[in-house]
């Protein structure tokens, strides 16, 4: 058994060889170029970031170091955080040393919740996450050792510290956000007993005699945890810690990032427009309703939340998940039933309206069903769960770019001016 510290110990100077001699070897080659309309929209397709923690196969989906997202649904988040950072699943020792590096970590001082009770009742429980990250920043170790001059080729093992205190803590703060803003009482302690995913489910307060509820939240941490790193909470949390920000300023800036409709904040936009269906034809709708229902949508000028991706070209295997688990534990709920309608429903419209490269639904499209129907019907809070999953997958993309001495990120950009001149544009 060997704790993630010494793993990484192990592997960091590996890597790091493997990485000089490639850029040594092979740096002038050419990997991408970039179009006109490229530069306008978004850089997509531009090959231009690496990500060896997880890969977006257009076709398979989310792959974690060579593993597809759909042969992991078992695992426990903290067991693909390992993965993340060290290209192997732990065995039951290695799980259980990382569990305990964690549970001594994850007292969260008391002066965060004060922050996160003095912020208005009407505050965003994103905003509400992203500052109590962003107070407890003062409890760096990076930026501690960073004042005291330490060496390049340690960045690595606080940014490792940093992670495991940030993770460590993440679950009660993001409890604690709930409990503050939805008024569910006094706070509730973790149980050294529980597992970290199902720690966070006992923090929320949510009556859980089947223990599905607590399946649910792992199974949420699991899929949500990475996505390589260009979509837009991993590349703002790498470009802020690449000035040398901590992780705490990297994970709080990457988050408020995912608060955004297009980004994270699609689950909680997926469930209102299920929500308003029900509510519009008073429960499940017919096929003919929702078809209805969603060409109204996008005559409105508005997107269908949930379906669609910048990447992926088929149903996101994300999406399969949850749906696979709506059907074994709540096939009749009504929100769930609506979700699996919208499945069959939505495609062929998105395909006749012929705007989305995507037709197919994505990881937003169905998991906020599946808190409504365990209670948990406050969907202002569904990103949170998003968040506290994505930075599994941050804090290992930081720990991965801290051991190779990743460089300040900056692209050069240009004028319009220039663009015309280049391309020969009137
Ligand atoms: N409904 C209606 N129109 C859609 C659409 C949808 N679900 N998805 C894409 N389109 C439209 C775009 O708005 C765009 O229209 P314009 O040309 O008028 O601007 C056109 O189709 C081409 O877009 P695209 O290239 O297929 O998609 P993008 O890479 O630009 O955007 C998005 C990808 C995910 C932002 C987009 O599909 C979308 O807005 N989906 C709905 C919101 C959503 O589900 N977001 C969550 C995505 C997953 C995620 O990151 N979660 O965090």
């Amino acid at each position: 058994m060997a704790t993630l510290k010494e793993k990484l110990t192990e592997i960091i100077p590996g890597l790091r060889n493997d990485v000089k001699s490639l850029i040594k070897e092979h740096g002038n080659k050419q990997i991408s170029e970039v179009s006109v309309a490229q530069a306008y929209g978004g850089m997509r397709g531009v090959k231009g970031l690496v990500s060896d923690t997880s890969l977006v196969d257009p076709e398979k989906g989310l792959i974690i170091r060579d593993i597809p997202v759909s042969e992991l649904t078992e695992k426990l988040p903290e067991e693909i955080f390992y993965l993340l950072s060290t290209a192997e699943l732990p065995d039951a020792d290695t799980l259980k040393s990382l569990q305990n590096d964690l549970a001594e970590r994850s007292e969260v001082p008391s002066y965060v919740f004060d922050v996160l009770r003095a912020m208005p009742k009407d505050s965003h429980p994103m905003a509400m996450l992203d500052t109590g990250i962003l107070v407890l920043e003062r409890e760096s170790v990076f930026r501690k050792r960073y004042d005291e001059g330490m060496k390049r080729d340690e960045y690595w093992v606080p940014a490792l510290e940093d992670s495991l205190q940030l993770l460590a803590k993440l679950p009660a703060v993001a409890a604690g956000v709930y409990r503050i803003r939805f008024d569910k009482g006094d706070l509730i302690d973790s149980d050294p007993n529980l597992d970290w995913g199902g720690n966070y489910a006992r923090m929320l307060g949510i009556e859980d005699p089947s223990g599905e509820f607590a399946n649910l939240i792992k199974l949420y941490l699991v899929l949500h945890c990475d996505h390589e790193s260009g979509n837009v909470s991993a590349h703002t949390c790498h470009v802020v810690g690449s000035a040398l920000s901590d992780l705490y300023y990297a994970v709080s800036a990457g988050l408020n990032g995912l608060a955004g409709p297009l980004h994270g904040l699609a689950n909680q936009e997926c469930l209102k427009f299920v929500l308003a269906v029900n509510e519009k034809y008073g429960g499940v709708p017919t096929t003919e309703q929702l078809k209805e229902f969603t060409w109204d949508t996008l005559n409105s000028g508005k997107v269908i939340p949930g379906y669609g991706h910048a990447v992926l070209r088929k149903t996101d295997p994300r999406f399969i998940a949850f749906n696979d688990f709506g059907k074994r534990v709540c096939p009749d709920d009504d929100v769930f039933k609506t979700v699996d309608i919208m499945y069959e429903v939505v495609p062929p419209i998105l395909i006749e309206h012929g705007k989305a490269k995507n037709p197919y639904p994505n990881v937003d499209a169905g998991s906020g069903a599946l808190l409504y129907h365990f209670g948990l019907t406050e969907f202002q809070y569904y990103t949170v769960f998003f968040g506290v999953s994505r930075a599994l997958g941050m804090c290992a993309h930081n720990i991965y770019n801290r051991s190779l001495g990743i460089p300040i990120t900056r692209p050069k950009s240009v004028g319009t001016k220039w663009l015309k001149k280049t391309v020969g544009a009137a």
